[in-house]
């Protein structure tokens, strides 16, 4: 690779920009993140795999996962909460260990809310069975209750989320069949719509004077734009007031990169909210390492161009989060990671051990770096790195200190990076 010289001369001049801007900067990492690019994982797992005997290394030395996760850029967690789950993770009591322990470290918290005792998603929202036999009146009062409930446990515990879902891949509602959208059940949109108020009407009666927490509604069907229209237009003919568009993009599942843009570009013009990718991932494998079946391990679920390699999961998260920083009106605030954490251990199988961003073995990926810092401010600390990754000798963007530099994901550090790097250091 050749450096030339205007590269050195701009590495230099960076330097002096970067100067300029770290007490600006210094000042907004207090902020924990709220107003930052959101580069979040979705880490519910965690506490189990844990205590299934997962352990994790970060240049082989072991560590808390959300140590390794917030030192390669991660500044947002997310907790999906279940009403009453068969296990021991993911009630009411767990959560809020775990979102102490976020909070603990400074990071922004995003709560998942399932309004189920297990898996919400497109094709199943059941009720917890506390609620089963309730009438629809008697269903939305308890709903608003308990979502006052759990957000007061939490902001008593002083783990306040900062942003909130209101129920998990809605696609076609929630709570079936008294919220349930769609097909037969088109006629259902107000009685969801009134379902959804009573969530956000619950969290906004836990809070303190003063205190806010964005409302987050969430679909999957991230290149959908159809679907996504027809979902976004009816809750808000129906009054819902909400402050993020949260959508899921599995690229095996919902579209092309293409075509997540094209619905970004619209979604972000035509509601005027700020859009989260709230739950992706790519394989850095097709192999395996446990008996628990993988939901992705055949070459026709990849994308061209982005091969089942580290360095394909790494190329793939680079492209996504530029799509998403690229959106429109800078309507585009981030993306969460979904189970990055989820090794195959002992106790616990995994069905996702090839699309975390470890290996079998629990140890940190290259492709992690890619998340580093690049929407989130560099300071002075970074100075050293920016010189060496772009004057050489021995920096190149496949090195893994050198990939959150190369803003353009073309594997190469270039001018096009500098002007990114330049924008980030002065902010908007
Ligand atoms: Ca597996
Ligand atoms: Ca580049």
């Amino acid at each position: 690779m050749v450096y030339p010289d205007s590269k050195i001369i701009m590495s230099f001049a960076l330097g002096a920009v970067l100067a300029s801007n770290v007490a600006e900067n210094v000042r907004g990492d207090e902020n924990s993140g709220s107003t930052a690019f959101v580069l979040g994982v979705d880490a519910s797992f965690l506490q189990r795999i844990e205590d299934s005997g997962g352990v994790y290394f970060s240049d082989g030395l072991p560590a808390d996962a959300l140590a390794i996760f917030q030192s390669h850029g991660v500044n947002y967690v997310r907790l999906r909460l279940w009403h009453t789950p068969g296990s021991g993770y993911n009630n009411l009591n767990q959560t809020m260990l775990m979102a102490q322990r976020v909070k603990s470290r400074g990071m922004g918290l995003v709560l998942d809310l399932h309004y189920s005792d297990t898996w919400a998603d497109p094709s199943h929202q059941v009720k917890p069975a506390a609620w089963a036999s309730l009438s629809f009146n008697e269903l939305i009062t308890a709903v608003h209750d308990y979502t006052q409930n759990v957000v007061t446990a939490l902001k008593n515990k002083g783990a306040l989320p900062d942003i909130i879902q209101i129920g998990n891949e809605t696609t076609y509602g929630c709570l079936w069949d008294d919220g349930r959208v769609g097909g037969s059940f088109e006629g259902n949109w107000s009685q969801f719509a009134a379902l959804l108020n009573a969530a956000i009407a619950g969290v906004n009666d836990s809070l303190d004077a003063g205190q806010s927490v964005r409302i987050m509604p969430h679909i999957d069907r991230g290149g959908d734009n159809a679907t996504c229209r027809w979902f976004f237009d009816n809750i808000l003919a129906r009054g819902v007031t909400f402050d993020i568009i949260g959508l899921s993009f599995y690229p095996w599942w919902h579209g092309t990169l293409t075509e997540l843009q094209q619905n970004l570009d619209d979604l972000a013009v035509r509601y005027e909210k700020e859009i989260i990718v709230v739950e992706t991932a790519y394989p850095w494998t097709l192999d395996w390492f446990d008996g628990t079946n993988n939901i992705v391990g055949l070459s026709s679920q990849l994308h061209v161009g982005f091969p089942a390699t580290v360095e394909g999961q790494r190329d793939f998260l680079c492209t996504l989060t530029n799509i998403v920083r690229d959106a429109p009106q800078d309507k585009g605030i981030g993306l969460m990671y979904w189970a990055p954490d989820w090794i195959s251990t002992a106790g616990m199988g995994s069905a996702w051990e090839n699309l975390a961003l470890f290996d079998f073995g629990g140890h940190a990926l290259d492709s992690m770096h890619v998340l580093s810092k690049r929407f989130t401010g560099f300071d002075l600390g970074d100075f050293a790195a920016l010189q060496r990754c772009f004057t050489g000798p021995g920096g190149s963007p496949s090195e893994p200190a050198c990939i959150r530099f190369d803003f353009d994901c073309d594997n190469d550090l270039d001018i096009e990076d500098y002007a990114e790097i330049a924008a980030a250091l002065t902010g908007p």
